[in-house]
């Protein structure tokens, strides 16, 4: 009889083991992987939390102001046909027209038809001079300087 509460005491004490093992183990095993992105685009090396506790972003520095402009196609016309811009600059060409239109730079890029209504939208990157025309209808001229 002494034997058997020796034995209950044993498993009892197991048991507390166990279960207070069980309570204090990590609630959240997997690690927690986050790619945080920042202003140039490319992302930093994954942070990785094991605490299970909510990731504090990191601080990055304010976004880049993306500049915009735009030229509007009407009449058979690019308004405005001369337009000077920054690098990094992103032009909306709309398409006012009822006719389709393409904004087309030979070798440097092409639009394709811009459907009426439609915008192209091109961000240009790098410093120049770019005269481009409409396919369709060759008279109709424009220049973006971008500087
Ligand atoms: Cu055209």
């Amino acid at each position: 009889m002494k034997t058997l509460w020796v034995i209950i005491a044993i498993i009892v004490i197991i048991l507390v083991f166990y279960l207070f093992s069980f309570r204090n183990r990590n609630p959240n095993p997997n690690p927690t992987e986050t790619l945080t992105p920042v202003s140039n685009g490319y992302q930093v090396a994954p942070t990785i939390s094991n605490s299970g506790s909510p990731l504090t972003p990191l601080a990055s520095a304010s976004p880049e102001q993306v500049e915009t402009s735009s030229v509007s196609i009407s009449n058979f016309i690019y308004d405005p046909a001369q337009l000077t811009v920054k690098v990094g600059t992103t032009v909306n060409f709309k398409n006012n027209d009822s006719v389709a239109h393409t904004v087309t730079a030979a070798g440097k890029f092409d639009s394709g038809l811009i459907a009426p209504g439609a915008t192209y939208s091109r961000t240009f990157t790098e410093k120049g001079t770019f005269n481009y025309i409409c396919t369709p209808h060759p008279w109709m001229k424009g220049i973006i300087v971008v500087e």
